[in-house]
Order: structure tokens, then C-alpha cells, then sequence
């Protein structure tokens, strides 16, 4: 018999609307009721978990780096949102083994003076590999400490030369259909878009991220690049980018076309403004013992003195 989950939380509090829904409607297609939940988990399935990445050597970078325990390896890489995969959250770690990270390559286009394709070892020699270590806050009001390894976006952008015009940077995300499960359901208009303001991409801190815990991405956590924007949600760091475009005017991003009134651009994160299902004044460190009380969460995610200037006289109530 296919095992049965157990949730420890009931789905309706931590699941965003629309996947909460769409299960739902798909369960009672299937007729089959909480037995399908352990569906993605039913051995003998084609989507095999991702070996092993090899060493990537970094410098650490002392400026950015926490005193706080890095969340272990194994929950960095085995608890995930990585919808393409599915969206349980070992879905990424068990079913992202058939994905392609090479041949890779980005495109960088629309408002910059040197449009240009980078093979994806042109970009692992770009700059200095940097290890930093970073707190990841996701909307679903779960947090993990992580050691990264890139470095700033910026080096990217300061090769294309964004124009005067370019306001915002939009990242389009791999959709590999014989790869990737999740890209049968529709919950998400594919591929995966996020976009920043240039400000906030130009920001040292926005990181385009090649590794974690000394080696190269592992499939889950977006390989073979993804972005890591620290004071903001996880779901605008999109993983496994392979198209940025620098544009004018703001582009509509996949969760902001899904449920605008919960998923806002700007998702900085902020414990005074709450989701409209729930709070956001505390969160859940992944790793940590039943017993251990929440975390408070911090504006901006800790980053408060690094970024806060570049909200100055936003309402961040509106612009959530
Ligand atoms: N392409 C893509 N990128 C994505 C997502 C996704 O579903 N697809 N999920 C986001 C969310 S909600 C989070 S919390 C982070 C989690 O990934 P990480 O633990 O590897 O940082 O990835 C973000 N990037
Ligand atoms: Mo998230």
C-alpha cells in the first residue's frame, strides 16, 4: 500500500492557495484521497534523486558571514521548494535526479549595451568564488541558515552594461518537461519568473549562487545557477536560471500572476506585515528540535542596515 502522510500541520496552513486548491481538485479526480499523497514517494517511479556534485573551492568572505549554526547539509538539500519537481518538499531532492545541468548556457538581454550568451563555464570563472553564509526566510514562514558559494550578481550585469533604461531584471527559470514532474501540473504558468528592481539586483548582497557546502549546486537547489537574495522570501530566488532581461517597466512574475493579493513584487521580508493566511511575525528553523521555540523574524531577514535604504519612503504595508 502506498504510505499515507501525516502532515503536522494541516496543508491548508502552510500550502499557498492555489496548490491547496489545485491538490485538491486532482486528488478527488484521481478518487483516491489522502493514499495519493504518497504517490511521489512510491519507489520504481522514473524521477531518481540527483548524485552527488562535485568540490567547488571558495574563499570565505568574512563580511558576509553569521555566527548562527548553518542549517545541516542534509536538510539544505532534502527539504525544498522546487516546484518543477513537485511540490512536496523532498519532491526536489527525490525526483531532480534525470535533470540536465550541462550544456548550459544564459542569455543576458533586453536594456543593456552588450547583449551576450555565457556558456556556464564562463560564468564559474567570471569572479572569485565566495563562500557566504546566508539566512533563507520562505514566505511559508520556515528559515534555514545556508552557506553559499558565488558571488555578487553585480559582476554579471557590470558585463552587459544595463542603459539608462533598464528599471528591473526578470529571471526566467529552466522548464525541461522530460526532467522535470512537476511541469504536468499547472499550478504555475511555466517556466518559473522572478524579477528584482536593478537596485536591488545591483545590491553586493543579491548573490548568483553556483554551490552550497563546498561543492557544486546539487539539482535541487538550482543547478547549475541560481540567485539568492537574502532579505527577501525564497520564492524570489529562482533556481536554475537560463534567461535574464533587462527591462523598463515591471514584469509580472509567476507568483504575483497566481495570487497578487498574498505573493506581493517586492516580498522583502518583514514580520509586521502578515501574509493573509498567516503570520510573519515568527518562523520555523528548519533542523531544529521539536522543543525549540520559534525564531522572531527580523526586518529585512537581518539585513535591515545593508538594504533598508533602498525602501526609504515606500509604504512596505502596500508594497509588501
Ligand atoms: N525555479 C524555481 N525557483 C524557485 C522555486 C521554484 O519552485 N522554482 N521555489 C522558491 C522558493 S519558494 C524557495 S523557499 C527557494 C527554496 O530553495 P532553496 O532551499 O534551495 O533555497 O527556492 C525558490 N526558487
Ligand atoms: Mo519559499
Amino acid at each position: 500500500m502506498a504510505r499515507i502522510q501525516i502532515p503536522r500541520i494541516a496543508p491548508s496552513e502552510i500550502t499557498p492557495e492555489p496548490v491547496w486548491q489545485a491538490r485538491r481538485v486532482w486528488l478527488r479526480q484521481m478518487g483516491m484521497g489522502a493514499v495519493a499523497l504518497g504517490a511521489a514517494s512510491v519507489p520504481g517511479m522514473p524521477w531518481a534523486a540527483a548524485a552527488e556534485k562535485p568540490a567547488l573551492p571558495a574563499t570565505p568572505n568574512p563580511q558576509y558571514w553569521l555566527s548562527e549554526k548553518p542549517t545541516s547539509e542534509k536538510d539544505v538539500t532534502g527539504y525544498n521548494n522546487f516546484y518543477e519537481f513537485g511540490t512536496g518538499k523532498t519532491d526536489p531532492r527525490d525526483r531532480s535526479g534525470r535533470f540536465q545541468t550541462r550544456p548550459w548556457t544564459v542569455t543576458v538581454e533586453g536594456e543593456v549595451a552588450k547583449p551576450r550568451t555565457f556558456d556556464i563555464d564562463d560564468l564559474l570563472k567570471l569572479a572569485p568564488m565566495e563562500e557566504r553564509i546566508y539566512r533563507l526566510r520562505c514566505v511559508e514562514a520556515w528559515s534555514m541558515v545556508i552557506p553559499w558559494i558565488g558571488y555578487s550578481l553585480s559582476a554579471l550585469l557590470d558585463q552587459v552594461q544595463p542603459t539608462s533604461k533598464a528599471k528591473f531584471i526578470e529571471f526566467t527559470t529552466a522548464a525541461q518537461p522530460d526532467t522535470m514532474p512537476g511541469l504536468r501540473s499547472r499550478i504555475i504558468d511555466w517556466p518559473y519568473v522572478e524579477a528584482l528592481r536593478l537596485d536591488e539586483a545591483m545590491h553586493p548582497l543579491t548573490m548568483l549562487v553556483f554551490g552550497v557546502y563546498g561543492k557544486m549546486l546539487p539539482n535541487q537547489n538550482g543547478a547549475p545557477l541560481r540567485v539568492a537574495i537574502p532579505w527577501k522570501y525564497g520564492f524570489k530566488s529562482g533556481k536554475s536560471i537560463v534567461r535574464i532581461r533587462l527591462l523598463e517597466t515591471m514584469p509580472e512574475t509567476s507568483w504575483v500572476k497566481i495570487a497578487p493579493n498574498e505573493y506581493g513584487f517586492y516580498a522583502n521580508v518583514n514580520p509586521d506585515v502578515d501574509h493573509p493566511r498567516w503570520s510573519q511575525a515568527t518562523e520555523r528553523r528548519i533542523g531544529a528540535s521539536f522543543l525549540a521555540p520559534r525564531v522572531e523574524t527580523m526586518m529585512f531577514n537581518g539585513y535591515a542596515e545593508q538594504v533598508a535604504s533602498l525602501y526609504q519612503g515606500m509604504d512596505l504595508n502596500r508594497y509588501y
